[in-house]
């Protein structure tokens, strides 16, 4: 399964004249992924100044924008910013998408904080299981893995299956190293659906370590804005093709949209 990462939050134009913020330059970009083979797309949306933003509005909008152009399932980022309150960012679950992220704690994220307090996170496992959408689960140190099993053992998150991803390379949780991935992939438990985010200049390599240990992958400019040291990808496009060649130089095939439904068992809306 291939996730594209089209924006994130934190990246401007600035930094990569092609990172897609609008919502139309947003579609387009996840309409070309979606052509070159992804099934799902992981929004964050921006405000008129560039900012990350939980409005509805904007939200709806691009949503509606990419299912115009592609039947990719949409995973909307409930992480939306890191100055985004928590009320702000749960609320984009009541506009169902198929699935959205679910950060399970809080932590220092590069020069700032993360906050996802554990009261905040079981009421948003709570109303996303009671919606229908599928979370797609953050860990970013090995003390998330836990705290996403207890949410399960208290009947808030279902195992049909978990879905897990691995983040890598965030200032404040592992380092993007192949031990620190390996560590996380022993522990999940058996059954449970897991990709690799590896944020910065490894992504590439635990992206591939990744597959070649059995999990899904994710590719975008929200992970990493070059292609190779020195060289901007000119668009998510670039990204996307450079990882569906990494998978089929391992011999795999990519999940179609339907195929990642079953995969993932995902409710029906
Ligand atoms: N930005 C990544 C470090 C989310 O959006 O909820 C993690 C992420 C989480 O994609
Ligand atoms: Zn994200």
């Amino acid at each position: 399964m291939l996730t594209v990462a089209p924006t994130g939050p934190i990246a401007t134009k600035k930094d990569n004249p092609h990172l897609p913020i609008q919502p139309e330059e947003i579609a387009d970009e996840v309409h070309r992924a979606y052509q070159a083979g992804a099934a799902v797309a992981h929004l964050h949306f921006r405000d008129s100044s560039d900012r990350p933003t939980a409005d509805l509005g904007v939200a709806r909008q691009t949503m509606d924008l990419i299912s115009e152009r592609c039947p990719i399932l949409i995973q909307v980022s409930t992480g939306v910013g890191l100055d985004v309150p928590f009320e702000a960012r749960e609320a984009l679950v009541e506009l169902r998408p198929r699935m959205a992220t679910l950060n399970p704690c809080s932590m220092s994220f590069g020069g700032a904080e993360f906050r996802n307090p554990p009261a905040d996170v079981e009421r948003l496992a709570a109303r996303m299981r009671e919606l229908g959408v599928k979370p797609e689960l953050e860990i970013y140190d090995t003390g998330h893995l836990d705290a996403c099993l207890r949410l399960r053992d208290k009947g808030l998150l279902d195992d049909t299956p978990m879905q897990f991803s691995i983040v890598l390379g965030v200032q404040g949780g592992m380092a993007a190293t192949a031990d620190n991935l390996l560590t996380m992939v022993r522990r999940i438990p058996d059954g449970a659906v897991w990709q690799v985010i590896a944020i910065g200049r490894a992504n590439r390599e635990l992206t591939a370590i990744g597959l070649a240990l059995g999990g899904n992958a994710r590719a975008g400019l929200e992970d990493t804005l070059y292609l190779q040291r020195g060289l901007l990808s000119e668009g998510n496009l670039p990204l996307v093709e450079r990882t569906v060649g990494l998978a089929d130089s391992l011999g795999l095939s990519l999940a179609s949209v339907t195929e990642t439904e079953a995969l993932l068992n995902l409710p029906s809306q």
